[in-house]
């Protein structure tokens, strides 16, 4: 059931045609708040988009990653490419730290706040 809902929202996240210039919004029906399902949704976007080549595998420069500490805390197994399960688990995490509620979505003002604090490591 819920493997249903990720697949479907990854589903319409990726065939949404990539408006040029515009950032996947999180909030993908506008409510207000962001659902794991959204979030994955997005999180799998992202994912295409950074892996150029395709390869499974992003490079630092694929990434775009500009904190060095904070790379190396995402390549958990330190071979110095990221593997989608490491990317996803990077972006999972910092869902669960910015559902500062636990209700499991987060709302506008999480999100935003988030956002606002930077990761600091
Ligand atoms: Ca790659
Ligand atoms: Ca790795
Ligand atoms: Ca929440």
């Amino acid at each position: 059931m819920r493997r249903t809902l990720v697949m479907a929202a990854a589903g319409l996240v990726l065939a949404a045609p990539a408006a040029a210039g515009q950032k996947h919004d999180l909030d993908a029906d506008k409510n207000g708040q962001i659902t794991r399902a959204e979030f994955d949704g997005h999180v799998a976007a992202q994912w295409a988009d950074k892996d150029k080549n395709g390869d499974g595998q992003l490079t630092r420069d694929e990434a775009g990653a500009k904190d060095a500490a904070d790379w190396t805390a995402a390549d958990t197994d330190g071979n110095g490419t990221l593997s989608q399960a490491e990317f996803t688990a990077k972006k999972s995490a910092w869902f669960t730290r910015a559902d500062t509620d636990g209700n499991g979505t987060l709302s506008t003002a999480e999100a935003t706040a988030a956002k606002a604090a930077k990761p600091r490591r």
